[in-house]
């Protein structure tokens, strides 16, 4: 049986957010708290998170290179995708490790869809094409005003990126794609104020989870 075909056992979260709002930051430390607390997690991101889903980010993000049409990057995006999760999401759910993926598919809907204009039906069929109908367990979006986002993004000069540098138009719509999202799906995406200090949002964050695992009796079940 493919990667693909087989039902996941592991719990999948995904970090959603636009530019500046910590999901970085916030992934990297739920990933070490979950490890603490004896979970196997894998760490991974989007665009990326095999070798030719990273040549592909590459691709995405060099503002040096030629223009690209909104078409393009979402197939670029989709292509990227469709790796990652054959070779390493999926196994890693049936090994049942918990996947913590920073950006999936609800960013094409945001950055691609609301962003970019283009079809958000259109794009939902291609995310389920390319995800193999793969839909996080869990997402935690963190929403933060453009300005205070772009702020902290700007004044990380050096790694300021090509979707980074958009007009602050193109991200207001990116932000208010994600909260429409999350309105839609309110069981699966739980918006988190990134405005708030870092340790304040990750203490929420453990909170949020630690009583998300408790509900779903999940501690007992897949704790090793
Ligand atoms: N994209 C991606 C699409 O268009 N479609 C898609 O389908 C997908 C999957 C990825 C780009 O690709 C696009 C979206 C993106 O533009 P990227 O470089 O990975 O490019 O960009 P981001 O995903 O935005 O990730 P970043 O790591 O650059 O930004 P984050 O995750 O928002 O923020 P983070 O954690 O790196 O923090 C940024 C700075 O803010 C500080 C941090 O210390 C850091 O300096 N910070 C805070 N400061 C104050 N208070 C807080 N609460 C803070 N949280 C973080």
């Amino acid at each position: 049986m493919s990667p693909a075909t087989q039902k996941p056992s592991g719990i999948f979260i995904t970090l959603e957010g636009g530019e500046g709002s910590g999901k970085t930051t916030q992934a990297r430390r739920l990933c070490d708290w979950l490890t603490t607390q004896g979970w196997q997690v894998l760490h991974t991101r989007e665009p990326g998170g095999t070798l030719l889903a990273e040549r592909v980010r590459g691709l995405l993000l060099d503002h040096s290179a030629e223009a690209i049409a909104p078409e393009t990057e979402a197939w670029l995006i989709l292509a990227a995708r469709r790796q990652h999760v054959d070779h390493v999401i999926k196994p890693a759910l049936q090994q049942g490790m918990i996947v913590v993926c920073d950006r999936f598919s609800d960013s094409t809907i945001a950055y691609q869809g609301y962003g970019r204009g283009l079809d958000l039906r259109v794009l939902r069929t291609m995310n389920k094409w390319a995800t193999g109908k793969l839909v996080p367990h869990l997402t935690l979006l963190f929403d933060v005003p453009v300005r205070v986002g772009l702020r902290r993004r700007r004044s990380q000069r050096a790694s300021q990126n090509r979707i980074d540098r958009e007009a602050t138009q193109f991200h207001e719509k990116v932000r208010a794609g994600f909260r429409t999202l999350a309105r839609q799906e309110p069981r699966r995406m739980v918006v988190f104020d990134a405005s708030l200090p870092l340790e304040s949002v990750q203490q929420h964050v453990v909170t949020f989870i630690t009583r998300w695992f408790k509900r779903r009796g999940i501690q007992q079940l897949q704790q090793r």
